[in-house]
């Protein structure tokens, strides 16, 4: 049986300088935010309307050919590392600052653009912070995760596990009820608008104390808000597992799933701390894993997801270059990995610009594209009857 992705390697690889076309209208990079009720593109369209398959038998058309008129056909991955506020396009911000009558302290697109040059993690989360000042409204929040939909359906994503910062927004004064309900608003139709389902995690911030993260926890929990799980991000080196025992174990409690970034900046005893004092089912990054083989081992056993974020992690200075970062090393050591775009909007794209990258600097297969795309799907926390459904037009039955 011929799959679409045993044809695809050299087009794709060759498409790449034309493939922005194939975003037109779309938010994200070259793209105009929208601010209405409406989806806000084509893009948007449930993606079982786009013939993902080859058709056996099927005349193939010429590699060149089909670099210059055709989009790269995309894997359908499960996302499972993205902070929706990482999702706020330079665009949007002008937008959302002007509809609120903030005045931004970047005079326009190309000064604000001109901050985007990070020397580490702290150096990324002093504007990432800054910049949330503009949401403001529930509606903010909505437009903010309709964008963020429409340009990762576009992207290939058919489920995602959003995480947001509630704290980042009740410390500035922004009600926990305005910025949950416009993020779960959107997300309770994502599958008919978008063909994306998705499930929201609420992310506390590690350079806070527990009993700010406790006491958010308990109020998420009294209004009932619709929340899948909880992660831990943020500041790493200094904030390290061991200072949030309580709240995983209350999220245990209470019937939440539990994922932590860890090794990202940090050292590898914080994954060993993240699953052994905090019990997360999924670790967000674990780049870092790779400098204890004894880790590695533990990991591949237990088949634990890693959560890599390629694009990010050259960004933040991780890694020096794509081409040095240790995605193949950790595919060839048997990690369970993950490809995911963390802050899609700071870090230069989305999951589709993710695998492009690693494909066309790191040669990754597309048998390794295939493997990503199914351990994000096999490591989410959808039902088993969708991730059946995805699997399967991975081509896996
Ligand atoms: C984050 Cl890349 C990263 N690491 C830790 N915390 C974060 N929050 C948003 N992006
Ligand atoms: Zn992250």
């Amino acid at each position: 049986m011929l799959h679409w992705f045993d044809s695809i390697g050299a087009r794709a690889l060759r498409a790449y300088p034309y493939r922005m076309e194939t975003y037109d209208g779309a938010p994200g990079p070259g793209g105009a935010p929208a601010l209405s009720d409406a989806p806000v593109s084509d893009a948007g369209q449930p993606l079982a309307d786009q013939p993902l398959t080859e058709q056996p038998g099927a005349a193939q058309p010429d590699a060149e050919e089909a670099a210059t008129d055709q989009p790269v056909k995309l894997l359908p991955v499960a996302e499972l590392h993205l902070h929706i506020e990482g999702t706020l396009e330079p665009e949007l911000i002008f937008a959302l600052a002007e509809r609120n009558g903030i005045t931004l302290p970047y005079a326009d697109l190309d000064e604000l653009r001109a901050r985007y040059e990070f020397t580490d993690l702290q150096s990324f989360l002093d504007l990432y912070y800054a910049n949330m000042a503009v949401l403001q409204t529930e509606q903010d929040f909505a437009d903010m995760t309709r964008a963020y939909l429409a340009r990762a359906a576009a992207a290939g994503v058919r489920h995602a596990e959003i995480m947001m910062d509630p704290q980042a927004h009740v410390s500035r004064g922004v009600p926990l009820g305005t910025c949950v309900n416009g993020v779960a608003s959107v997300l309770a139709n994502s599958l008919e608008e978008f063909g994306v389902s998705t499930l929201l995690i609420a992310a506390f911030l590690r350079d806070l104390s527990e009993e700010s993260a406790l006491e958010v926890l308990e109020q998420l929990l009294a209004m009932n808000a619709p929340i899948a799980g909880i992660g831990l991000d943020s500041a790493e080196v200094g904030n390290p597992p061991a200072k949030f025992e309580r709240l995983f174990a209350r999220a245990k409690e209470a019937g939440l799933h539990r994922i932590a970034h860890a090794g990202e900046e940090g050292p590898p005893s914080y994954i060993i701390d993240a699953l052994e004092l905090l019990d997360v089912e999924r670790i967000d990054h674990g780049i870092r894993c790779m400098e204890d083989p004894d880790l590695v081992e533990h990991l591949v056993a237990e088949r634990v997801p890693l959560t890599v974020c390629p694009l990010s992690n050259v960004r933040l200075r991780a890694v020096d270059t794509l081409a040095e970062h240790p995605l193949p090393a950790m595919l060839a050591a048997g990690l369970n990995v993950s490809v995911n775009s963390d802050d899609p909007a700071y870090f230069g794209g989305y999951v589709d610009d993710n695998f492009l990258q690693l494909q066309t600097v790191l040669g990754l297969s597309e048998f390794d594209r295939v493997r990503l795309a199914s351990n994000s799907i096999r490591s989410s926390f959808a039902d088993e009857e969708r991730k059946t459904e995805l699997l399967a037009e991975l081509g896996y039955s």
